[in-house]
């Protein structure tokens, strides 16, 4: 096992990683921008360096500062936690030639999950539901018109080098696709610096359904059943649940096996997410991330297990904790991303916390780096804390949710704190009944934006 872990991260993710290392008695190095100097991690790690300027580019995502800053403290190992560099298969690759451990999958597995063809070239190799679509990239105008009517409209546009919905195009019929198709190019190759598009079938009203995976880089695997995230604004995950509320017993030990199975073929080591959207009772893959997911602790908290504790033993070459056999399913979780953003338009509203109190008490989890007097930096996301809560059934989380919205207070930046109020007044996420479009409307009608 390490001795001590450098955490490649900032905010509530590095907390969350200093809390494991703690636990299992592995010193912990937080790294930080001059603008994070007063972070909680920083505060919380065992040791701490600074590793550049406030931009992201110049400190957490700086290969170099990360690396001197291991080579300083005597570092083993790097936990890059989710964005910044954590799907940066260079920076796989740099860690390894320096002879330190990157705590997450190889650089190869990485990067072949980042090129949504090859991702799902591989996805449907290992016997993966697709959905259906183009074999690879559609070269031409010509082709695109070709695959589209074999396909039957309407279809969808994707850039390969894209993912999280940036650079995604609808034709509905055949009179949208040269638009289509030659504004979803130039998108690509203006967001991505790669202009090649793929094509699939159009899916109307589909939930998003993520199933959680787990490698020990040595053929075992497990599945950790799904989380819904289908409430999303802009691409935005805004609240997820585990277990996904429409998602029967025999679907989930039906798609999670498939899942396991395949991510153990490929010895993947690590946690990983299988993402689909669900439609008419057929997941459909659509992409794999190849990180710890933000929304990881509803699967905790219903499955009872520690995601980054194993991640971590994995990394150091010991077996996974548990196997198939003893991830059984206690009750319903839930999380609400807390962001510091101004309802009705979502601004990013940064500025200094005058008070902050933290809800509490059974089944209740807050995952948050603010503390009373924190000075919310402008430079990085506005994610400032994640309120998960846990009940035996849906509606007493529902419940329990409700109760620790009423209790948790942020005050100094604006939040969005009163949309999650205002939420669970709604009759759809009490019955569970919402698709990937819900929450749009839902704010269009509620805010009238
Ligand atoms: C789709 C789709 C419909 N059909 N693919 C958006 C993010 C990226 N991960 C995939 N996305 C979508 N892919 C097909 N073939 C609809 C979306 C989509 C979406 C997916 C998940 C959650 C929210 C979404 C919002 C808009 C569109």
């Amino acid at each position: 096992m390490f001795d001590k872990i450098l955490i490649a991260n900032r905010g509530e993710i590095a907390l969350r990683v200093v809390r494991a290392c703690r636990e299992m008695g592995i010193a912990s190095v937080a790294v930080h921008s001059t603008a994070d100097a007063d972070a909680m991690h920083v505060r919380m790690a065992d040791e701490a360096v600074c590793i550049g300027p406030a931009p992201s580019s110049e400190s957490y995502l700086s290969f170099p500062a990360i690396i001197s800053a291991c080579e300083i403290t005597g570092a083993q190992a790097i936990h890059p936690g989710y964005g910044f560099l954590s799907e940066n298969a260079n920076f796989v690759q740099i860690v390894e030639d320096h002879g330190l451990t990157f705590i997450g999958p190889s650089a190869e597995h990485i990067r072949i999950m980042g090129d949504k063809i090859t991702a799902k070239e591989t996805a449907k190799r290992l016997g993966i539901p697709v959905v259906p679509g183009s074999d690879g990239g559609v070269p031409d105008l010509e082709t695109a018109r070709k695959v589209a009517a074999e396909i039957g409209y309407p279809v969808i546009i994707k850039a390969t080098a894209g993912g999280g919905g940036r650079g995604m195009k609808v034709a509905k019929g055949p009179e949208d696709i040269d638009t289509a198709f030659r504004t979803a190019r130039t998108e690509a190759k203006a967001a991505f610096g790669n202009d090649e598009v793929y094509i699939e079938k159009y899916l109307q009203r589909p939930r998003h359904i993520e199933i959680q995976v787990f490698g020990d880089g040595k053929g075992k695997a497990v599945h950790l059943g799904e989380r819904d995230c289908s409430l999303q604004r802009r691409h935005q995950k805004v609240l997820e649940e585990a277990p996904g509320p429409c998602i029967t017993p025999e679907e989930r030990a039906r798609i999670g096996k498939i899942c396991a199975d395949a991510v153990a073929e490929i010895n993947y080591i690590g946690a990983g997410t299988i993402e689909f959207l669900y439609e008419d009772g057929e997941f459909y893959f659509i992409e794999m991330n190849t990180r710890l997911q933000v929304e990881h602790p509803v699967t905790e908290y219903i499955f009872g297990v520690d995601l980054v504790r194993e991640q971590i033993r994995v990394a150091s070459g010991l077996p996974m904790s548990f196997g198939q056999e003893d991830l059984v399913i206690n009750g319903h979780a839930i999380e609400a991303r807390i962001n510091a953003e101004k309802l009705p338009n979502f601004a990013p509203s940064p500025g200094r916390i005058t008070q902050y109190h933290a809800p509490g008490g059974l089944g209740v989890r807050m995952d948050s780096a603010l503390y009373d007097g924190y000075r919310i930096p402008p430079y990085y996301d506005s994610l400032i804390g994640k309120l998960i809560v846990h009940g035996r059934d849906r509606q007493e989380a529902l419940a329990r949710l409700n109760r620790a919205l009423a209790e948790l207070i942020v005050d100094g930046v604006e939040t969005t704190i009163p949309l999650f109020r205002d939420l669970l007044q709604d009759e759809d996420i009490h019955s569970g009944e919402y698709s990937i479009h819900w929450l749009e409307k839902w704010l269009a009608r509620t805010y009238g934006n």
